[in-house]
């Protein structure tokens, strides 16, 4: 990737010449949605609970008491030319809290939380003008600008809208709120579609919200809307309005065509959800251009721009990408948006194409750079996720851009999407999270029940209990990490192989099994109780990276199945920055508690440099060192944090 920072002359529409997109298959699999799965997990239902008591709850106290993002509807509605208050974008906080509330929902009934979400649903419909448009900003500032600025995310909060929406209805079966969704809608696509008038929309999510509409309505205008709002994209209609002279084209990935874009550049968020949307797009059309494009990106992303913790977009200067292998690991910026936005899209590419690598991908972000946007308590936030910090680092309680508090609550509440997949001969198991749930194969139901203490134990069990006998062939994810490939590329790479493969057991007996695509194979005829028993090898594990990645370089990162690790000085003396990992250190494994989560801690006597007791002499002493799963750090106060530790003297630091 190169950071670009010419222009392009502007393009007329038509006048790029595109390569005939050919057809490829639809979708390979079907994702199966939260709403079939029930979560049991140890791991995951505590967080899924936290999001529903804590996380929400901070999120309305912020959105409607705190801040004036609710006001502003009421204001609306009142019609006294009253001040709008916050930032124009924040009609898309109201309705993503909205979205996880219909989640969570779903995951644990709440009265008093419908009633709140049916209050703040009657204040948004009763803000919706005659002709469908809905934002408190323009409405209160002056309808006279509306649809004049494309940076000012009119149709990003219609996206949000639209998800929150059809979430809602879906858990709740009311319209009311997709009703108003369907006639901004309606009114955007009469708007600009129809007539063809360019818009660029300056942060992409519409496209993503309106697949999302099209597949809940079967109305096809929305597809269209969607592909359209895509092919506006890399002909010159954004310049002057959502780029001129600092912001390039590449900030807002509209320096080319979509489907000829072959780097990631610019803001990270927007450009995860403008290729999740063109994967949507994508799935529904059978057209092959935008997966040709997003091959060539996703292997931009994931060769030369991702940490190792699955975060994205290392600079805050434009919150996103900057030039290859530039990942800094105290400055870097890494949003919790971009890691929900990376699981969205991998999810994605996993269904159109069946390959479980991007599933690898999926869970690095999920579990590292996203989780990590949350705190145990669940109502305190990272926005950017550093891989280490000299101590003055904390989780804040909300932020004036708030769009990560939301974003993942709503990721969290959603998790039951991202288990399993099905088509009519088969079933898919990409993450392993204990749950149950139902799936039709053919004509047969087929009751699932996945028990696991992943990740920290590699044990999964999986029962099937068709009705009667069912023949389907089970995929079960091998994790890129199993297998030596940290990540898929050579970015990072273990330092030694693993020392024991995968073992599958069907009904207690060891089976031989076929890899396709990453996932383990195993084809028959399934009748009630068969168990197949996975055993994934958990073992200690560093990591190097490529020596072009320059805050790397003499350094090792550890990793044990999904979880990256890191070395907080609460938990060593106050210093995370003074030790050395030398080449044979042996690792062991230890049951910790980091505040109220139990985590598997990694630990080693590992040379630590410090003052000496006088304090006269810098001095090197053997000490146990403790390493917690990234996601738990900051946590417990201010502290020093590495996620990437020395090998060389060099790089040791003592910091206060
Ligand atoms: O612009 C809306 C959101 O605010 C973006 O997704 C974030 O990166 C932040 O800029
Ligand atoms: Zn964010």
């Amino acid at each position: 990737m190169i950071l670009r920072i010419q222009f392009l002359a502007p393009l007329l529409a038509g006048a790029v010449s595109l390569a005939v997109d050919a057809q490829i298959p639809v979708k390979r699999f079907e994702p199966v949605s939260f709403s079939q799965v029930d979560i049991t997990d140890h791991f995951w239902r505590p967080k899924l609970d936290k999001v529903a008591t804590a996380t929400l709850q901070a999120c309305i106290y912020q959105t409607e008491e705190k801040t004036g993002r609710i006001r502003n509807f009421e204001k609306v509605k009142r019609g006294q030319h009253e001040k709008h208050e916050g930032i124009y974008y924040d009609d898309s906080d109201v309705y993503k809290a909205l979205e996880a509330i219909a989640y969570s929902l779903k995951n644990r009934p709440d009265a008093e939380l419908e009633k709140k979400a049916d209050e703040w649903i009657d204040k948004i419909a009763a803000a919706q003008l005659p002709d469908g448009y809905l934002n408190t900003y323009y409405t209160l500032v002056g309808l006279d600008k509306r649809w004049t600025d494309m940076e000012k995310h009119e149709d990003y909060c219609a996206g949000h809208l639209i998800e929150a929406a059809v979430a809602y209805y879906n858990t709740t079966g009311k319209r009311k709120l997709l009703d108003v969704a369907i006639r901004f809608a309606d009114h955007i696509d009469a708007t600009f579609r129809q007539p063809n008038r360019h818009w660029v929309s300056g942060h992409q999510e519409i496209e993503l919200a309106l697949m999302k509409l099209y597949h809940q309505t079967k109305n096809d205008r929305y597809l269209k809307l969607a592909d359209w709002f895509l092919d506006q994209r890399g002909r010159g209609f954004g310049k002057g309005k959502i780029w001129d002279d600092w912001k390039n084209p590449a900030y807002a990935q509209d320096a080319e065509p979509v489907k000829a874009q072959k780097e990631i550049t610019g803001h990270a968020v927007r450009a995860m959800y403008q290729y999740t949307g063109a994967a949507d797009v994508a799935a529904s059309t059978g057209d092959a251009g935008y997966m040709t494009a997003m091959k060539t990106v996703w292997e931009d992303v994931v060769y030369r721009n991702m940490y190792i913790t699955g975060g994205i977009g290392s600079s805050g200067q434009n919150e996103g990408f900057s030039v290859d292998y530039d990942l800094p690991n105290e400055t870097a910026y890494c949003e919790t948006c971009a890691s929900v936005g990376m699981v969205f899209w991998n999810q994605r590419m996993n269904l159109l194409t069946g390959e479980a690598k991007y599933v690898d991908v999926l869970e690095r972000s999920l579990y590292n750079g996203a989780l990590d946007g949350l705190s145990l308590s669940g109502d305190r936030f990272f926005y950017g996720n550093p891989l280490a910090s000299s101590g003055k680092t904390a989780r804040s309680e909300w932020f004036g851009t708030a769009c990560c508090p939301s974003n993942i609550a709503r990721l969290v509440a959603s998790l039951g999407d991202y288990i399993y997949g099905k088509n009519d001969s088969g079933i898919w198991v990409n993450l392993y999270i204990g749950s149950n749930t139902t799936l039709k194969i053919g004509k047969s139901e087929v009751p699932v029940k996945l028990e696991t203490n992943y990740p920290w134990e590699g044990s999964v069990r999986l029962t099937v209990n068709p009705a009667k006998k069912t023949p389907y062939a089970l995929h079960l994810r091998i994790p890129g990490w199993v297998s030596n490939v940290p990540v898929p590329g050579d970015l990072y790479r273990f330092t030694e192989a693993g020392k024991t493969a995968p073992i599958l057991k069907l009904n207690g007996k060891p089976i031989a099994f076929w890899e396709e695509n990453g996932y383990a194979v195993l084809e028959r005829t399934w009748q009630k109780g068969d168990v197949v028993e996975l055993e994934l090898p958990m073992e200690v594990k560093r990591v190097v990276a490529k020596k072009e990645v320059v805050a790397a370089n003499d350094r090792v990162a550890i990793q044990r199945g999904p979880l990256v690790y890191c070395v907080e000085g609460i938990d060593n003396n106050g210093q995370a920055w003074n030790l050395l990992v030398p080449d044979q250190t042996t690792f062991t494994t230890q049951l910790y508690q980091v505040s109220t989560e139990p985590v598997v801690a990694i630990q080693a006597d590992l040379p630590v440099i410090g003052p000496s007791a006088d304090g006269s002499r810098v001095v090197t002493e053997k000490k146990k060192v403790t390493a917690i799963p990234y996601y738990v750090w900051a946590n417990r106060g201010k502290s020093p944090m590495q996620v990437w530790l020395p090998t060389k003297a060099k790089q040791v630091k003592l910091v206060d």
